[in-house]
């Protein structure tokens, strides 16, 4: 099957959302798991891969479009999301999802991060967080932790890491969650319910470099941190919970559904939609704007 054609809408399964394109990433690498997470959940979604519009930046993370049936757009650096918000509004009968990195995401696209949450785009905003910039050979990253030594800070990052799961929790986000490829059905299941959510929905992957990531976050050691939240009773409808998990991010990695807003608030596509209803009331009728146009008017 070619990367744009369309699948068979009787019996999706994730085999079928994969594209003949051989990934080039490293042996091993978390990516390799996160999209058959991702197939995964397209194929429980149910919807024909021509329905679907997948954008991402530029990164290891970023080439994971290619690797799927759905369209496609490996944008660049940092704007995968203003790409994505303007392919939703355009055309919004599309599911559109986003994959990003944590460099990408939250370095140099980071100032989008807040404004796609305020609009409440209804998009699926998938994060590789490998603390690290992948693709550019190990450079530190805003999620790599504070003494985090590379071949481009041989003394150790003298930083603190920025937390995705607060910061996005922080500017309201309705549909908060984080997984790792070590957990492979939890995984999938994420990114189905955040592809479900009406609304934007933001999940933290855990997915380890194992070129230039550290020892602790490969998936062996991963398998042995990592707690599901549902495990320690965490309630997602509780925000204030919820806040309170995500300032461990760094100390502990919990997954599952952090955060999931019971009452999901309109989202933009709604607004534009009503505000159109709204205007048309108040519009004169076409002939009248037309004539308007003609002499002695
Ligand atoms: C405008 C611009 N600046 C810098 C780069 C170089 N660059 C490409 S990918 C990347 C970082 C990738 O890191 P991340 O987003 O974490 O993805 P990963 O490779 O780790 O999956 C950088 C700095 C670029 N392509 N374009
Ligand atoms: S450099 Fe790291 S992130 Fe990139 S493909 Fe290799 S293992 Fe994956
Ligand atoms: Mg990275």
């Amino acid at each position: 099957m070619t990367a744009l054609e369309p699948i068979a809408v009787d019996k999706p399964q994730a085999g079928n959302f994969k594209s003949d394109l051989k990934p080039i990433w490293c042996a091993g690498c978390g990516d390799y798991g996160v999209v058959t997470a991702i197939t995964r959940a397209l194929a429980a979604i149910g919807r024909p891969a021509h329905e679907i519009a997948f954008i991402s930046g530029i990164g290891c993370s970023s080439r994971i479009p290619g690797y799927t049936t759905a369209y496609g757009f490996n944008t660049v650096h940092g704007r995968a999301l203003p790409i994505a918000q303007g392919i939703k509004l355009a055309n919004p009968e599309l599911l559109v999802l986003v994959a990003s990195g944590d460099g990408d995401g939250f370095s140099i696209g980071g100032g989008h991060v807040a404004h796609v949450i305020r609009r409440n785009i209804d998009l699926t905003y998938i994060v590789m967080d490998n603390q690290i910039y992948g693709l550019t050979k190990g450079q530190l990253s805003p999620t790599s932790q504070r003494g985090r030594k590379t071949a481009t800070s041989n003394f150790g990052s003298l930083e603190e890491p920025v937390n995705p799961l607060l910061y996005v929790m922080g500017y309201g986000a309705s549909f908060v969650a984080q997984g790792t490829p070590a957990d492979m059905p939890g995984l999938a299941r994420i990114i189905e319910e955040g592809i479900r959510f009406p609304g934007f929905a933001f999940i933290n992957i855990q997915s380890p470099c194992v070129t230039y990531g550290e020892e602790d976050q490969q998936l062996k050691a991963q398998k042995v941190r990592m707690r599901s939240l549902e495990s320690i009773g965490h309630d997602p409808a509780d925000r204030a919970g919820a806040t309170e998990r995500a300032r461990e991010y760094g100390t502990r990695l919990y997954t599952g559904i952090l955060y999931r807003n019971p009452n999901p608030p309109r989202t933009y596509g709604q607004g534009v939609i009503e505000r159109q209803q709204s205007l048309q009331k108040l519009a004169a009728p076409r002939h009248e704007i037309l004539n308007r146009f003609l002499p002695g008017h």
